[in-house]
């Protein structure tokens, strides 16, 4: 009889044992919008009338004949955002000019109606069968804004948008990301549109449980508040969003920032263009490499998503200019992030939480690993020492923050001459931080949480070494 009792009463007595785990702090992310966040750098493709007509806001009058790629290849968008190192690639299904890249039986203003690929043509499927062959993700911008249908300006267009959304998000697999611009101009007859938003988010969730909806007040990512790739020093992935709407938002600031006590999870995303344009325009050039990774780190580094957008030429295909600056990028990151200086430190912390969640997790490269402290314990340190002197100057922090985001501040020594030093100091962490430093040589490292809103829980620092932009 005892002997049927024992393996029970032993997995009790175990589990009664095993540590809890911090509980989670605040809102927090859905699965999609840690997924999404994981996606870390994605290709936006502005891409229709304007391509053609050197205009980056289409007035909606243009025939459609003006939309006449003479060379589509959306697989070689794929393959030149694989190549780079993106995750997904995001396209303007339907441009402010109301034009849409695929054949909307809710509107008369498509690529049916144009004598490209006599009528039979269709962007989005071209696209989308593209990026499940490359293994990518696949997302869509569609306008509300829209200055060419009839409707625009009267509540029937909330009917026509919601049929055209419908239209997309069915035809297409998976999409990953809906992006909604905040734009609401005139319409055709000088009308502007009350936007039944309710319904536009319904419609997607009904149809892509699993999409990750952008505005600039989510509900699944928000804008960063401006089009340069810059996120906040200070960034929340929380925004108090009561009273506001696309179009209606909070302050830039507050969105490139966020707010500790936001009432829901809604992590930033940073869109910039890698031109001077969003669509393509002959005479205009791609940033630098030197450009390109300062957003990188102002972006990814500082908790956001990179949406960079890369616009198709008049063939219809990424300039060489453009898809040469994208290696150069991936090379680039390639070259200093391939490495983990710290890789193999000795870790060692003020604090922590037991079995399982030891300090020693921060250099585990598992994400669901990760350092926790004791529940009270709201100012913890931790300290890497390594074998052999380390030189870098690029630091590392991320947050577990399928349990919320909590460091509010925090400080970075170095072991200088046998002293302490103080490298850098900073506020946020959230899903990742890099932090810029001088060239530093050092035989250990420390990092002091001196504010957090939770006891804090890392599941990952890192050094590197950055020999392209000091
Ligand atoms: C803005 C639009 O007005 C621009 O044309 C572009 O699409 C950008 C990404 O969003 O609000």
């Amino acid at each position: 009889m005892f002997r049927f009792l024992l393996p029970p009463l032993l997995l009790i007595l175990l589990t009664s044992c095993a540590i809890d785990p911090p509980a989670p702090y605040g809102p927090c992310p859905s699965d999609a919008q840690l997924r999404w966040q994981q996606m870390e750098m994605n290709m936006f493709c502005h891409f229709g009338p304007n391509t053609f007509s050197g205009l980056e806001w289409g007035e909606g009058t243009e025939t459609e004949d003006i939309f006449n790629p003479t060379a589509l290849d959306c697989n070689q968008w794929a393959a030149v955002s694989k190549a780079a190192g993106m995750k997904g690639i995001i396209i303007t299904a339907k441009h402010h000019d109301g034009f849409c890249l695929w054949p909307n039986p809710a509107s008369n203003h498509t690529v049916r109606e144009s004598n490209w690929c006599e009528g039979n043509g269709d962007v989005l499927r071209q696209l989308s069968d593209a990026c499940q062959r490359a293994g990518l993700k696949f997302g869509v911008y569609i306008s509300p804004w829209d200055r060419n249908a009839p409707t625009y300006g009267t509540p029937e267009y909330n009917e026509t948008f919601r049929r055209t959304l419908e239209s997309a998000l069915t035809g297409y697999g998976e999409i990953f990301e809906q992006w909604f611009d905040g734009a609401n101009g005139e319409g055709p007859n000088g009308r502007r549109q009350e936007y039944d938003w309710t319904l536009f988010n319904n419609t997607v969730a009904r149809l892509q449980p699993h999409a990750v909806v952008f505005s600039d007040v989510g509900p699944g990512c928000r804008w960063v508040g401006n089009e340069e790739g810059r996120s906040g020093e200070t960034c929340w992935s929380r925004l108090n969003i009561l009273g506001f709407e696309p179009g209606k938002a909070p302050a830039a600031e507050l969105l490139n920032q966020g707010e500790p006590d936001g009432d829901v999870w809604l992590p930033v995303e940073s869109d910039v263009s890698i031109r001077p344009g969003w669509f393509y325009h002959a005479d205009q050039q791609p940033k630098t490499l030197q450009q390109l990774l300062e957003i990188y780190y102002t972006s990814v580094g500082r908790n956001s998503l990179l949406l960079l957008n890369v616009p198709p030429d008049t063939r219809g295909l990424i300039a060489p200019t453009d898809s040469l600056r994208l290696m150069e990028l991936r090379a680039a990151l390639d070259s200093i992030f391939a490495h983990d200086l710290a890789a193999d430190a000795h870790v060692e912390a003020s604090n922590s939480r037991g079995a399982n969640y030891g300090a020693a997790n921060v250099i585990d490269t598992h994400y669901h690993r990760y350092w926790a402290v004791a529940d009270s314990c709201l100012s913890p340190s931790i300290t890497l020492t390594f074998n052999h002197p380390v030189t870098f100057n690029r630091i590392m922090l991320q947050e577990y923050i399928p349990l919320g985001q909590r460091v509010a501040q925090f400080e970075v020594d170095v072991l200088l001459d046998n002293h302490w030093q103080l490298l850098a100091h900073a506020t946020t962490i959230g899903y990742k931080r890099l932090l810029l430093t001088p060239i530093t040589t050092t035989t250990a490292l420390r990092v002091r949480f001196t504010h957090s809103l939770a006891c804090p829980v890392i599941n990952r620092i890192a050094l590197y070494q950055d020999n392209i932009l000091q």
